[in-house]
């Protein structure tokens, strides 16, 4: 993990082994999310979250995260969902919009839901800026995003006992 992007190691995270995590990913600009996703699965493999333990889910774009991620909370079989999308302003005419609504409803559903939902959006002004931190120079937000999921499920995991 690139020391750039944040302070935190894969060493120092709880034990996942016994975490369920979804990961809800827009198959909007593939090829930065699809870097994303591999790399919050490697985090989450190196902590110990089993194979069958990772339900991976796709949604057209990233305003459908917001739909995405509700439904699969409220299945109930995951301790925590991570989404991941890219929404790039030069490409995309209504940036704002979906920025905000996508912003608005997760930081809504960690409220009224019962589980974390990681806000693993990236909102960049070009295509590169997305790409540094897909794996490039700026690391991989990935991996910063199965990171927070792990300290979020042993958080609320803590207040249970
Ligand atoms: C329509 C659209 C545009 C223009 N740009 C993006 C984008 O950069 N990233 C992304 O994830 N999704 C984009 N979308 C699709 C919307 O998120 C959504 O899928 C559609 O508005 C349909 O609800």
């Amino acid at each position: 993990m690139s020391s750039t992007t944040h302070s935190y190691r894969p060493t120092d995270l709880p034990d996942a082994s016994e975490m369920r995590f979804g990961i809800v990913v827009a198959e909007w600009n593939q090829h930065i999310t699809g870097a994303l996703l591999e790399g919050a699965l490697r985090i989450l493999r190196q902590a110990g979250a089993g194979e069958h333990a990772v339900t991976v889910m796709h949604v057209p774009g990233s305003f459908e995260l917001i739909y995405g991620a509700a439904e699969l909370a409220r299945h109930g079989l995951v301790d925590a969902i991570i989404t991941i999308g890219c929404v790039i302003r030069g490409d995309t005419p209504h940036f704002d919009y979906i920025c905000q609504g996508v912003t608005q409803e997760i930081a809504r559903q960690n409220t009224e839901g019962k589980i974390p939902v990681i806000f693993g959006l990236l909102t960049t002004n070009t295509e590169q800026q997305a790409l540094d931190r897909a794996g490039g120079t700026l690391g991989n937000k990935g991996e910063e995003f199965a990171a927070t999921a792990i300290k979020m499920v042993n958080y609320a995991w803590q207040l249970q006992k």
